[in-house]
Order: C-alpha cells, then sequence, then structure tokens
C-alpha cells in the first residue's frame, strides 16, 4: 500500500551530505521510502492515500548512535560534588563514578532496569529520535551485563524505535579484578563476549580506552575478539587523555571513535583513512564543564564524518534531549546547524553500521522520518529542547505519543 507525503519541505541528506528539496513530496510503500523529489515531478499515483504535512520540514528520524539508557540509580550526589570542586578521577579514585552505578544496576532487577530505562527512552523519541544505540557497562560480570543486553532487546521489542546493542563490558574494572585488569580483559574475552554474542544479545563491541579504564593494548585485545566473533567494534577514546584510542580503533576498521576532545591531527587522519566516524558528545563536556575543544578543524580538513549523540549516562551526561545535543554542539564546538543536523541523521547511521538503509531519505531506505512544523532546519539547533510541534512516522506509519 502506497503513501504521500505532501505539501513539505525535506531536508533529504541524501548521496552523502546536508541536502535539501523545497516544495518536496515523498511516497512510501510499506516501511520502505518509494519515491522522493521536487512535488512538480511526482509520476502519477493515481489514487492514492494522501497526507498533508502543512507546509512542514520533514528530516529522516533522529538517530542517538551513542548511549548508556541502562542504569540503576542516578549520580545528583556527585554533580553536587562536583559543583563544589571535586574532580571527576577523584570521585572514581573514590570508588565513586561508574563504580557507584556498577553497583545499583547489579542491585537491580531486570523489571526495575526496563521500567527506569523506559522513561529516559520516552524522552529521546519525544525528541524525534528513532533509532537509538544503547550499551551495556554497568553490570561488568557476565549476569549483570546479560541482565542489562536483555532490557536493551526489550526496548527495541516494545517501544517505536530501532535499537541497536552495544556490549561495553570492558567500561571499568570491576570490584572483584581489583589490580588485575588484564585477568578481566581475558575473562571478557574467553567467556563473557562469547556467550553474550551467542545469545545475540550483541550488535558491536565498544571498550573505553582511558588511563583510569583500559589501555590501547588491553582494548586490542577486545577488539580481536570482536572481530573472531564477527562483531563490529566502537571506541570511547580521547575523552580525558590522549592515548591514541581513536588511531588504534581506525586500525581495526572501527565504526566509530566517541568523546575525542584530546585526539591529534594524526588520530583524524588514520580516521578519516578507515572512514571511522568521529561521535561527538557534547552533552559530556559541558556536563564534566571540560574546556579542551575536540580538534574541529583537523575533522574537516581531513574528511572524518562527525556525529553529535547524547552519551545519556548518569555520571557525564544526562541528556533527555538529542536537538539539545545539537544546539550545544553548534555553541560549543562551533558545528554550523546543517553540520549538526547531517550528524544526528547521516553520520549516525553509519557510526551504527547503517547507512545503507537509514539516516537519509532515499529510495529503498527505511521510511523512518520526522515532519517537524519549523521554520527553517536550523531551527532543530536554535531551540534549547522543548517538545516541538511534529509528526513521528516510523517505518511508513505514523506514531502516537
Ligand atoms: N565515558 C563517559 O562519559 C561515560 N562512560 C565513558 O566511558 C561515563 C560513564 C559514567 O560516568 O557513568
Ligand atoms: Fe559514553
Amino acid at each position: 500500500m502506497k503513501t504521500l507525503w505532501h505539501n513539505c519541505h525535506a531536508a533529504s541528506m541524501a548521496n552523502g551530505s546536508y541536502s535539501i528539496i523545497e516544495n518536496a513530496a515523498i511516497v512510501t510503500e510499506g516501511a520502505h521510502i518509494a519515491w522522493i523529489g521536487p512535488h512538480s515531478e511526482l509520476p502519477d499515483q493515481g489514487d492514492i492515500r494522501a497526507f498533508d504535512l502543512s507546509g512542514a520540514w520533514v528530516t529522516p528520524g533522529l538517530i542517538d548512535c551513542h548511549t548508556h539508557t541502562v542504569f540503576g540509580g542516578n549520580r545528583s550526589g556527585e554533580f553536587e560534588q562536583r559543583l563544589q570542586g571535586v574532580s571527576y578521577a577523584d570521585i572514581a579514585a573514590a570508588g565513586g563514578g561508574i563504580a557507584s552505578t556498577v553497583r545499583a544496576t547489579r542491585a537491580a532487577t531486570e523489571e526495575q532496569l526496563y521500567a527506569s530505562a523506559e522513561r529516559g527512552l520516552q524522552h529521546l523519541l519525544k525528541d524525534g529520535v528513532t533509532t537509538v544505540e544503547i550499551k551495556s557497562g554497568y553490570g561488568l560480570d557476565l549476569a549483570s551485563e546479560r541482565k542489562i543486553l536483555r532490557v536493551i532487546r526489550q526496548l527495541g521489542e516494545k517501544l517505536p524505535v530501532t535499537v541497536r546493542s552495544t556490549c561495553l563490558a570492558a567500561h571499568a574494572l570491576p570490584p572483584e579484578y581489583k589490580d588485575r585488569a588484564d585477568d578481566y580483559i581475558a575473562h571478557i574475552c574467553s567467556e563473557m563476549l562469547p556467550a553474550l554474542a551467542a545469545e545475540n544479545l550483541v550488535d558491536a563491541v565498544d571498550a573505553f580506552c582511558e588511563y583510569l579504564a583500559f589501555s590501547p593494548e588491553q582494548v586490542e585485545q577486545v577488539f580481536i575478539t570482536a572481530g573472531q566473533l564477527g562483531l563490529p567494534v566502537k571506541l570511547h577514546a580521547e575523552q580525558l587523555s590522549s592515548l591514541h584510542g581513536s588511531s588504534l580503533a581506525a586500525r581495526y576498521q572501527a565504526l566509530s571513535a566517541d568523546h575525542l576532545e584530546f585526539m591529534t591531527e594524526d588520530d583524524a587522519i588514520a580516521m578519516a583513512a578507515s572512514g571511522t566516524v568521529a561521535v561527538l558528545l557534547p552533552g559530556a563536556f559541558y556536563f564534566l564543564r571540560e574546556t579542551q575543544l575536540p580538534p574541529m578543524d583537523a575533522l574537516r580538513k581531513h574528511g572524518v564524518k562527525i556525529a553529535i549523540a547524547t552519551d545519556l549516562n548518569p555520571g557525564t551526561s544526562p541528556g533527555l534531549s538529542l536537538r539539545l545535543m545539537l544546539n550545544m554542539a553548534c555553541t560549543l564546538f562551533r558545528m554550523t546547524p546543517e553540520e549538526a543536523l547531517a550528524g544526528a541523521t547521516l553520520h549516525a547511521a553509519t557510526a551504527l553500521g547503517m547507512a545503507d538503509t537509514h539516516g537519509s531519505l532515499e529510495v529503498g531506505k527505511v521510511a523512518d522520518f520526522v515532519a517537524w512544523n519549523i521554520e527553517r532546519p536550523a531551527d532543530l539547533a536554535y531551540w534549547l529542547g522543548g517538545d516541538l510541534d511534529k509528526r513521528v512516522v516510523r517505518h511508513g506509519v505514523e506514531s502516537t505519543f
């Protein structure tokens, strides 16, 4: 069954870059886009069901390509401590930080984790997100990581959103392995990843490469195992210091390297060569009051694709709006609204290995799009959050919230 969506303009992102069609029409057939172009060129569709979009701007459904949505508790107390001058690293060294969320997550039931994650995810969906990546990483043992990954799968089954699941078992050192990081990495590689992959709970593998987490050598072991299991990799790299994790990620053809404030130009050259997407997370930059900016000039000069995501997590980015992150990417990182929007659609799809099916409005792609009641596409990065007037279409069908 075909449907015509008309009386609209489209920020289509066609052919791999920001692009627009004024006075556009879109024809969907089932879950896919069958035709898109200027309305004046629309071939006769006969008697077709039609929806008038009242002059809206249509964008691809937003894609949040980096979140940690499933966790127990929250860390607003640490937020207050940091406002008093205690650093993120100091809090982590004193047993807080990720470790405190691990305790709360281990103590929570699958049902409790589902309920709180669903609440968080609803905020993103109301903001126009139709695809989201969610990482584990607050369990850090087989049973607890499995519990989180099962919740991630359930979210994708029950909510109107496409969910990609990433195993981030190498997020932090669990207390059982204190001073034995190599042993924990060996456990991840020999037990955890093979078991979780066999249960079809994992779409990609991530790690935290940082002086307060895992070394490049340890991350490499995780990448080798992921490769043996046929899983793509991603990496938290260069967030707090420069260990050249992003170059390592590029060597392993990673889908993305994320954060990147401390990356060098050589890292950017390596990422450009491997097509590894730079996922920038302005919410974490802002919330940690970071001052080291990601090297925007080097990323642009070498043609690295740049995505923007919320990093939704309880410690460094309790960010419930992807559009707010577009604003922050512009105000803090000096991206243009066009770059930011491409970063939350087109390049976010590439960062998830989904560029063939998602991220732009093109014939054959999945019909996930948002019709925004706005004057110009830049308005999406202009308003600071808020529930903008919009219609969300997923798999060719209008979603209601
Ligand atoms: N970097 C981050 O910003 C999050 N994880 C990571 O590797 C923070 C996670 C947390 O503090 O709970
Ligand atoms: Fe993260």
